[in-house]
């Protein structure tokens, strides 16, 4: 539970459903999907799902501009009162596309002040962005991390782009390391709450996340998601990873089991949409496409 912690992560977590356990029940998130680019790639992705950018069936989110965005939050926090956190989760990387998720998060602020702010992120430009995200006061970020080895990093990215320069293999594996955990310190020297998702992939990732969670608690991460990669056919193509299976309720379970007497590990993660609206679980976004809500004023 939460009780036990200092009264001001308390506050931050306690009616952020994904940081807190006991919260999902009664708050819900929305996601606005204003990010569309990426800087890396991962032989998992197929950037419908959010905010480990999952691999699952659907249809591909509709893509709101800031300003867009900002309107649908109004409707969604008038319909939903309950609604408590906006964050901003793909269908891309949101800090590869840095003017539109700040831009949205500024107009977030000004309409709707009292909104959570949440940000999930491969984590390679996130050093770059870290006094934004104190200045606009998002208390929340998520970093997708799946690997501390650079040889382990080369199954699951095929290249990064990077300050104007495409790397590939072990070399690219690398730098999106040294980034990833960079980027844990600078958040939690800041008093911003980091969580840690991680994709768990059997045969290339499963044995070696147990020393991703040590690495990222001793960088003062604060939760750790180890969630499943989902992969079977009639879930289309998963890039790069063809015939990869996904593991079984069982081996997430005894995974989480044995990261658990180290650190807070998340359990209840739904494995949202990029665009999802709702209590974790269910999604909304269907009654608060753009057209409806264009059709509300
Ligand atoms: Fe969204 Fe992610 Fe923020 Fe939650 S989702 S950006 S931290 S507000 Fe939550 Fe959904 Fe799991 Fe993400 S259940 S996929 S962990
Ligand atoms: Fe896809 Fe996300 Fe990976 Fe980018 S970071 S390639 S959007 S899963």
């Amino acid at each position: 539970g939460i009780s036990n912690l200092p009264n001001e992560i308390v506050e931050k977590v306690k009616n952020h459903p994904c940081y807190s356990e006991e919260a999902h029940h009664h708050y819900a998130r929305m996601h606005v999907a204003v990010a569309p680019a990426c800087n890396i790639q991962c032989n998992y992705c197929n950037r419908k799902y959010d905010c480990a950018n999952e691999s699952r069936p659907g249809i591909v989110s509709e893509k709101l501009t800031p300003e867009q965005a900002a309107k649908k939050v109004l409707a969604v926090a008038s319909a939903i009162p309950q609604m408590s956190v906006v964050g901003v989760a793909g269908p891309g990387d949101p800090l590869a596309n840095p003017d539109k998720t700040f831009k949205t998060f500024e107009l977030v602020n000004k309409l709707a002040p009292g909104i959570k702010l949440c940000l999930s992120t491969n984590g390679l430009a996130l050093a770059d962005h870290v006094d934004t995200i104190a200045r606009l006061k998002i208390d929340h970020v998520t970093i997708t991390i799946n690997m501390i080895d650079p040889e382990i990093g080369a199954k699951i990215y095929p290249w990064i782009f990077y300050r104007h320069k495409r790397y590939t293999g072990v070399e690219a594996a690398s730098i999106l390391s040294n980034r990833q955990l960079q980027g844990v310190e600078m958040l939690t020297a800041r008093g911003i709450l980091c969580k840690v998702n991680s994709v768990m992939i059997p045969g290339i990732n499963d044995q070696h996340l147990v020393a991703v969670n040590m690495a990222v608690k001793s960088r003062g991460a604060f939760l750790h998601n180890v969630m499943p990669l989902i992969s079977s056919p009639e879930h289309g193509t998963v890039f790069g990873l063809r015939g990869q299976r996904g593991p079984t309720a069982q081996e997430v379970t005894a995974l989480q089991d044995s990261c658990e007497s180290k650190m807070n590990m998340m359990r209840h993660c739904r494995q949202c949409r990029a665009d999802a609206v709702g209590l974790l679980g269910e999604d909304r976004g269907s009654e608060f496409t753009m057209e409806k809500i264009m059709a509300m004023d």
